[in-house]
């Protein structure tokens, strides 16, 4: 039975990922930071397999403590503070996170191969925001890394020290550079999952319209379970490395509301939607498309959920948890 450890285990990527290990047959441990933390206790009733372990991306000790009692074959380092509007209020926390928190991972788990001989795989979450200004369109792996955003800046050292424990130590360490990915999970911070639990709403008559910022931006929009399997492929190739993960289509906010009020028989959604400066960035990624040819290829990944399938889910989600 091989043992995974995944760190924010309690977000939607963790969710799923840890669906999809606990089917393939491993042995699920997550990490979950904070006392009396009420994410954990959510986590014990949707998902009974997974171990809970308390540790903090910030607390080297703990992360070593972890990592040697559930000796893991495979580490997915998904925790991060990852909301970007966020992060330039908290820039400190964020780098020491998103950024910081990376090292600290990595030298866990080169810790644990030191000490014991054992060989763990190691998948860092990297992101799309790290192209930011974007040097290239498409972006792919070759493109030169522009972020716009603290969160951004900080997902850039956690890219390139992954690369570099790979170059150092010969780790078996992947960096997936995933683009916008959402479903009926994400937080409701997100813009994605903002609009679908607005629109529920408002189909239900329980508010009538939604503040936004700048509706012009573009990005590559796909659904998180199917991105999850790219991280698990990932760890399975013989040797490490770095890919796009994205579906090639990039649509902007204007467009997620035309499928999210189409949903609900609403045509023109103007009326429904103001616009409010407290939402606009202080530096906006502008446009985000990924080529994934290289996951394609060498993977065999490819995205089954479209733009379309993803939005009108989650709006059918969030009108049936109205109506429960
Ligand atoms: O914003 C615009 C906003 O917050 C998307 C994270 O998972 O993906 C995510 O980062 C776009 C931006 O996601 C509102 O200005 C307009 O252009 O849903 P978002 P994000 O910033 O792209 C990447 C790949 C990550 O790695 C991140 O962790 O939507 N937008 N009006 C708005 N966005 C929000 N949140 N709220 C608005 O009212």
């Amino acid at each position: 039975m091989k043992r995974a450890l995944i760190t924010g285990v309690t977000g939607q990527d963790g969710m799923y990922l840890a669906e999809l290990l606990n089917d393939k047959g491993y042995e699920v441990f997550g990490l979950v930071q904070g006392q009396n933390n009420p994410k954990k206790d959510l986590l014990a009733q949707t998902h009974p397999y997974v171990k809970i372990l308390s540790g903090n991306l910030l607390d080297l000790v703990s992360l070593i403590r972890a990592v040697s009692f559930c000796r893991p074959d495979e580490v997915y380092n998904l925790a991060a503070v990852s909301f970007v509007a966020y992060s330039w209020e908290n820039a400190r926390l964020t780098s020491d996170v998103t950024g910081g928190g990376v090292l600290n991972m990595l030298e866990a788990v080169r810790f644990h191969m030191d000490k014991t001989g054992e060989p763990v795989k190691f998948y860092q979450a990297s992101s799309s925001e790290m192209f930011g200004k974007v040097q290239e369109v498409p972006q792919r792996e070759s493109t030169l890394l522009w972020p716009r955003s603290p969160y951004g800046v900080a997902k850039v050292f956690g890219h390139y020290m992954t690369i570099n424990y790979r170059e150092s130590y010969g780790m078996h360490a992947s960096s997936g550079i995933l683009f916008n990915h959402e479903s009926p999970r994400r937080g409701p911070e997100f813009v994605t999952r903002k609009v679908s639990m607005a629109v529920a709403r408002i189909h239900k008559n329980l508010q009538n319209g939604l503040s936004l910022g700048n509706l012009d931006a573009k990005r590559d929009w796909g659904f998180a379970g199917d991105y999850v399997e790219a991280m698990w492929l990932m760890l399975q190739q013989p040797e490490a490395d770095d890919y796009v993960i994205s579906t090639g289509q990039t649509h902007s906010i204007r467009d997620l509301l035309d499928v999210a009020f189409d949903e609900i028989g609403v045509t023109d959604w103007n009326q429904m939607v103001r616009l409010d400066d407290q939402f606009k960035r202080p530096a906006e990624v502008d446009l985000l498309i990924g080529d994934s040819s290289k996951a394609r290829e060498v993977l065999g990944w490819t995205p089954k959920v479209t733009f379309e399938e993803l939005i009108r889910m989650m709006v059918r989600h969030d009108i049936a948890e109205l109506e429960r």
